[in-house]
């Protein structure tokens, strides 16, 4: 019989049996609900049965900017039955952002919050796309929602449509260094081998369950947590969002957790997280942002256990990881994982660097994505000629094989593990009335890592406002992407070639956001 590469690949054996449906998947601590595998398939079912009912063929991409639920992880299954492709959205991007998504990728449906339900119409209507609105379950009902509706009501046994290891699965937007975002086109043989590696990498067994507080709209909390647990029949403990008062209350029934390096830091910050209380832990897994050595140095000392920092990204999936057993190197990202080809290139020649030296990290396997969505031209300007896929991310590796991230090439600033392109806020800033031009940089931030600060210049004769262009902007940019701090200044630092010295600008204010 023909599979679905991806959804059978996860979860067929688990739905043959009894024993295997009647596992555990997801406790939802909020609400006392509980999740079986056979409540994955009989709803994820009932999503697809939907979705196919208004239209979806296999192919279509499926936009979903929702708030965290375990039905929204039902719907990115369902979407993957019916064989089409799923295309999640940072709930906090503003229309103005969700336009050019959905202009983009010309979904068949776009799912909104019932609450977002206005703001959408006139666009997609203008599209052409069909609009529909999942809610949250909150007091045992799935607050308005049409899709949650029709879910409700729509039969459970779905025919899983077929689907080849080419096949796509996902696509996700990842910002460009010229300010427009690309879709980054994930196959279903992405996603299941790279499920499979980690499984195996990080010794998961049925018997583990994954503390989930990252969003689900990333490869991190989407795909890495979800995908992970799913392909070995393991449990999640699905919370809505991360706060550290919600770890430490649930972290005593889990055995690992996911996380950015904000989700440590803000532990540490905490008293009630100590050694008792993390004992029976069997993993502790940082990425999607550099995890600080004195971050790795402070968990250890308070808990006793060493987190296992990796490197991914949307386009690659993870690449590298530091081992299970063996040593945890601080400060290093570990070795490629089985499958992944790792070498680090020269910027200007593209040759490949001896051990020990600093260059472009570039990787190949079948963890990397299969080019950017309608930019044939950006995706072979990423790519080499021998397959190798060009990161942006600089790096070495050591003596004893640990790739180290030492910096970017390309201008990106990462903030409680969200990416930020400089570009696409400089583009908005030059629109403010007043501004000549702009450059905006990330500075050390505690709790971020990194935080965004806008240089403005103003042009002849203008009186630029801080607390007036924050508020300018605000409707038309993601919160996480606004400027913590304005800063005006007469001119930019530019070097002899007239290129603007962000680097100058960086060590000018480093200081800025450090409380
Ligand atoms: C929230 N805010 C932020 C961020 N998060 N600002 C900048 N950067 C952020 N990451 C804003 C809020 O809107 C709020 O604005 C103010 O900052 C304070 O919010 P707070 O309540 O403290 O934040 P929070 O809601 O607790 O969220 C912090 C968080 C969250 C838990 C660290 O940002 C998060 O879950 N990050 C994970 C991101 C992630 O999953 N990345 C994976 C990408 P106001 O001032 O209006 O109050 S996938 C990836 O990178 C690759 C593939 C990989 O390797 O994994
Ligand atoms: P994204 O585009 O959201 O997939 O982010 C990918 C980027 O996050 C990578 O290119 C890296 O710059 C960064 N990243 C992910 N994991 C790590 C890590 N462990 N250390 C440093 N940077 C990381």
């Amino acid at each position: 019989m023909a599979r679905n590469f991806l959804f059978d690949g996860l979860l067929a054996d688990k739905l043959d049996t009894p024993e295997g449906r009647s596992k555990l998947f997801a406790t939802l601590p909020d609400d006392g609900r509980h999740y079986s595998y056979g409540d994955v398939e009989d709803v994820s079912g009932r999503f697809a049965n939907v979705l196919v009912g208004l239209g979806v063929k296999p192919g279509d991409r499926v936009a979903v900017q929702v708030q965290k639920s375990i039905e929204a992880i039902m719907l990115y299954l369902a979407v993957v039955r019916a064989g089409a492709v799923f295309l999640p959205l940072n709930t906090g991007y503003t229309p103005a952002e969700v336009e050019y998504f959905l202009g983009n990728a010309t979904p068949r449906i776009f799912v909104c919050d019932p609450a977002k339900r206005t703001d959408y119409e006139a666009l997609t209507a203008k599209l052409g796309i069909g609009l529909e609105t999942m809610g949250v379950w909150q007091n045992h009902d799935i607050s308005a929602g049409s899709l949650s509706d029709a879910g409700l009501a729509a039969p459970t046994a779905f025919k899983t449509v077929p689907r080849a290891a080419d096949d796509l699965a996902a696509i996700l937007y990842t910002s460009g260094t010229t300010g427009r975002s690309k879709g980054a086109m994930l196959t279903h043989d992405n996603l299941l081998s790279n499920a499979e590696t980690l499984v195996q990498f990080w010794r998961f067994s049925s018997g583990d369950v994954l503390l989930h507080a990252l969003p689900i709209f990333h490869t991190h909390g989407l795909f890495v947590a979800t995908n992970t647990v799913l392909s070995v029949g393991a449990s999640l403990i699905f919370l809505p969002a991360f706060s550290a008062e919600a770890i430490i209350a649930n972290i005593p029934d889990a055995t690992a957790l996911m996380g950015v390096p904000t989700f440590y830091t803000r532990l540490l910050d905490d008293p009630g997280f100590t050694a008792d209380l993390v004992r029976h832990m069997r993993l502790f897994v940082s990425g999607s942002a550099p995890l600080l050595s004195e971050t790795h140095v402070q968990f250890e000392q308070r808990t006793g256990h060493r987190i296992l920092e990796r490197y991914g990204m949307t386009e690659t999936n993870m690449s590298t990881s530091n081992p299970y057993e063996g040593e945890r190197r601080a400060g290093t990202v570990g070795f490629p994982l089985p499958g992944v080809a790792l070498r680090i290139v020269d910027a200007e020649s593209g040759k490949a660097l001896p051990q020990g030296e600093i260059g472009i990290i570039e990787v190949k396997g079948p963890n990397v994505f299969a080019g950017y969505w309608e930019m044939p031209e950006k995706t072979k300007e990423e790519f080499r000629d021998d397959g190798f896929f060009i990161t942006g991310d600089v790096g070495v590796i050591d003596a004893d094989g640990y790739v180290q991230i030492v910096g970017r090439s390309k201008d990106l600033i990462i903030s409680g593990g969200y990416n930020i392109y400089p570009k696409e806020l400089e583009l908005l800033l030059d629109e403010e009335e007043g501004v000549l031009e702009s450059a905006v940089i990330g500075v050390p931030q505690a709790d971020f890592g990194e935080g965004v600060v806008a240089v403005l210049v103003p042009r002849p004769g203008a009186q630029l406002e801080e607390a007036v262009i924050l508020d300018s902007i605000k409707p038309k940019i993601a919160r996480f992407k606004q400027p913590r701090r304005i800063i005006v200044l007469d001119e930019l630092p530019r070097n002899t070639m007239g290129k603007v010295q962000k680097n100058v600008l960086r060590e000018a204010y480093k200081r800025l956001l450090q409380s």
